[in-house]
């Protein structure tokens, strides 16, 4: 007699065993009995796969739209990338999310947090993104400061949440569950314990959509990136002025202001200061680490 295999998605991984979650939106635990990997990686959090229900095993993993590997979770549609006017902004890391999103495939959503704080900082974002990324939002999740807007970006999409110790993801989560599901930490505790409170990717299915939350997307690192690509892709809102720099191979740092339709950008003002310091800057880090590496 043939199996008949259902479709559900991880949500959890505890200790070897995975919860999943059917279309029907039934829970179930199982087990991989054999070993089950997509293209050489493990299993991982947001896998869709089919199960065999009465056994309760995990047969076959479904392709993957995109994984991130620390924490691993696969088919993130998009991510909310948290900012706060405390922790001081990080601004390499939100230009390097933005980039890994972009490679991945996921759709970036600026999130500026603790507005009840100071607006200085959702106004630095808007002046430095708002070329870039299309969705903006200040909220204050700690005073369920949440704009209707955002939430119904959430609705039927799996969504990640990215950004510094202590900006308020995990507050963030609560709030839309209206009760703690997820741990909160003050900074001055983060920074004397050193540690993350998350480690273990899990996908919790809040009123509004299903949310993980990664943290670890601040782990990601760039290595062995190629410059070029980095030049062509890393900030798009370049791209319309690249194509007036007068050889291909432009990088819009060493070359001449006259061949450089970047540069010549950046000096009329249409791109911003602060991001094409951080492209300069990164491009000369990844340069140098390539040349190290392969001597060219
Ligand atoms: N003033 C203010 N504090 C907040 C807000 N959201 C979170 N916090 C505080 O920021 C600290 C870190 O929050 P947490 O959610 O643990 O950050 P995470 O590390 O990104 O998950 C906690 O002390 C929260 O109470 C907010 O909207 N306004
Ligand atoms: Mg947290
Ligand atoms: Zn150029």
């Amino acid at each position: 007699m043939k199996q008949t295999y259902t479709q559900a998605q991880i949500v959890k991984n505890i200790s070897g065993r995975y919860v999943v979650v059917t279309q029907s939106g039934q829970q179930l635990s199982c087990i991989a009995r054999k070993k089950i990997a997509y293209q050489g990686q493990k299993l991982m959090v947001g896998d869709y796969v089919q199960i065999d229900q009465q056994n309760q095993s995990i047969e076959n993993v479904l392709p993957r739209q995109n994984a991130l590997t620390r924490p691993p979770v696969a088919n993130i549609a998009q991510v909310l990338i948290f900012i706060a006017p405390q922790p001081e902004p990080d601004y390499f890391l939100i230009d390097k999310i933005l980039f890994i999103a972009s490679l991945q495939n996921i759709t970036p959503i600026l999130v500026v947090n603790k507005t009840d704080l100071s607006t200085q900082t959702l106004q630095h974002i808007q002046q430095q993104y708002s070329a870039v990324v299309r969705h903006i939002f200040a909220i204050s999740a700690t005073n369920n400061q949440i704009p209707q807007a955002l939430l119904s970006c959430l609705k039927g999409k799996l969504t990640a949440l990215a950004g510094q110790s202590g900006v308020g993801k995990s507050t963030f989560l609560n709030a839309l569950f209206g009760k703690q599901v997820a741990k909160t930490q003050a900074i001055s505790q983060k920074i004397e314990r050193g540690v993350n409170t998350t480690r273990h990717a899990e996908i919790y299915p809040t009123p509004y959509g299903q949310i993980v939350d990664t943290a670890g997307f601040s782990l990601l690192e760039l290595k062995h990136l190629a410059p070029n690509i980095f030049i062509q892709k890393a900030y798009p809102e370049f791209a319309p002025y690249a194509q007036q720099c007068k050889f291909a191979g432009c990088n819009h740092v060493t070359t001449s202001v006259q061949q450089c339709g970047v540069q010549q950008a950046l000096q009329q003002g249409l791109i911003s200061k602060e991001r094409y310091a951080r492209y300069a800057q990164t491009l000369e880090t990844i340069t140098k680490e390539w040349k190290n590496r392969y001597g060219t």
